[in-house]
């Protein structure tokens, strides 16, 4: 069971001391500390996602390297960590991926009780719609490999659908009428400010230092075959900042929608293009959607948080940009789409819109380790599903720092698959359909 009483910086409260506290306007404790930026560190870890902030923590606690600094460019979680829909699932298409996926879940399970913080894990399953024979194969497929891998996911008929999920129209009428779905118990919503608070102030108080507003511009190689250094056969040597030089034997790339730019300061080119992907919330009403509901054919997923409010999500842009701005077209096409499914939701509004920057790469699996410039490491490639992977891709980052060895977990996600034939195909398991 969590503990009820809130640990604040180095203090724990009850809640009757967080309102006594509230009441005298007290300043709060910090959460985690500002520090100053030292000369060296023995890992630098740019991106203060959850990704980051997660690879510094297990660093410290699974392998007691603490001399670790992350480097945010804006504030912690103000990238890929603060704009997903919060969904969690392990209902892949690979074994590799499902496995991979399902310790991640496993760590969310078990995070409001391991960091002593309520990330808020919903664990109300989630139903990956079929509108098509075809999609409904796909379904069979998963639901087999989940099975083998030990997760529990089965294809399930419009009748029981309508038991768990009764606003759903499952009759015969709409143009897509539900066939079936892919039904995963174990998947859910998760509260995605509260990971990277948590991740944030375990890696604090365990000694790396997080420093926001601090953007780099320069990777310092050594030896390599490009210009400056860079590239295959160098090393690095350490990271030029918006607030000076640091030096550091490692670095990993955690961030998202920046992979290419950051990998190629260091002379690593990555089969990546960053497409925005959209997503928008209502007001809140009643709770009266259980569980998450994804439509692969209708470019659509949807669930309702605690607080009432429908949280939607579509597909990616078909096209590659940095912008991250809302458009009319996705509302548009979001409201049709969504209408199909659940027409009795026609008078809710709309509050806000927003977009999240996906990082694709040709399988739509991640670039995970080593590259051929020695100390340079990645853990980017995320498209749509970087924060699910959040807490797994922490732990095994930083074992592979650690021991300086690629993890058996991550082997299938390295870089050298893409010349050599070996492709870990995970489109098949997209929410919706790019
Ligand atoms: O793959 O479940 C998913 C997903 C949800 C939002 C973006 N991707």
């Amino acid at each position: 069971m969590p503990t009820l009483g809130k640990k604040v910086g180095s203090a724990r409260y009850s809640a009757g001391g967080l309102l006594m506290r509230g009441l005298r306007k007290q300043d709060w404790p910090r959460v985690w500390n500002d520090h100053d930026i030292k000369k060296k560190y023995d890992v630098v870890i740019v991106g203060g996602g959850v990704h980051g902030l997660a690879t510094a923590y297990y660093l410290a606690k699974n392998h007691g390297i603490t001399n670790v600094a992350v480097l945010e460019k804006g504030y912690l979680g103000s990238g890929g960590s603060g704009r997903n829909t919060a969904i969690v699932r392990s209902n892949y298409l690979t074994p590799e991926g499902v496995r991979f996926y399902d310790r991640s879940l496993e760590l969310y399970g078990n995070m409001s009780v391991d960091m002593n913080l309520n990330v808020m894990f919903s664990e109300r399953g989630h139903l990956t719609l079929a509108h098509a024979d075809s999609a409904l194969r796909t379904m069979h497929w998963r639901a087999e490999v989940n099975k083998l891998q030990g997760v529990n996911s089965s294809v399930i008929g419009p009748d029981e659908i309508k038991k768990i999920a009764p606003s759903l129209d499952t009759s015969a009428e709409p143009r897509y009428p539900i066939l079936g779905a892919l039904y995963h118990p174990p998947g859910g919503i998760i509260r995605h400010d509260a990971v990277v608070w948590a991740y944030a102030r375990g890696a604090d108080a365990l000694g790396a230092h997080l420093h926001q507003q601090t953007e780099v511009l320069d990777i310092i190689c050594e030896g390599g075959e490009g210009p400056d250094g860079k590239g295959a056969g160098g090393k690095v040597t350490g990271v030029r900042t918006s607030r000076g030089d640091i030096s550091a034997p490692i670095v990993v790339n955690c961030t998202a929608g920046w992979a290419t730019l950051i990998s190629d300061m260091a002379g690593v080119k990555l089969p990546i293009t960053t497409h925005p992907l959209e997503a928008a919330v209502t007001e809140p009403v009643k709770v009266f959607l259980p569980t998450v509901i994804v439509s692969g054919s209708l470019h659509v997923y949807v669930s309702q948080t605690d607080r009432g409010e429908l949280v939607f999500g579509a597909s990616i842009a078909p096209f590659a940009t940095y912008s991250q701005a809302g458009s009319l077209d996705f509302t548009e096409e979001l409201a049709g789409h969504v209408l199909e499914l659940m027409p009795g939701i026609a008078k809710m509004r709309l509050l806000r819109q927003w977009a999240g920057l996906c990082d694709m790469t040709p399988d739509y699996s991640p670039v995970m380790g080593f590259t051929p410039v020695e100390g340079f490491l990645t853990d980017v490639g995320w498209g749509t599903y970087g924060f699910k992977a959040g807490p797994v891709s922490g732990e095994q980052m930083a074992k592979c720092i650690a021991d300086n060895k690629t993890p058996e977990l991550i082997a299938a996600f390295d870089l050298a698959r893409f010349g050599e034939d070996r492709l870990v195909g995970e489109k098949g398991a997209a929410a919706v359909g790019h």
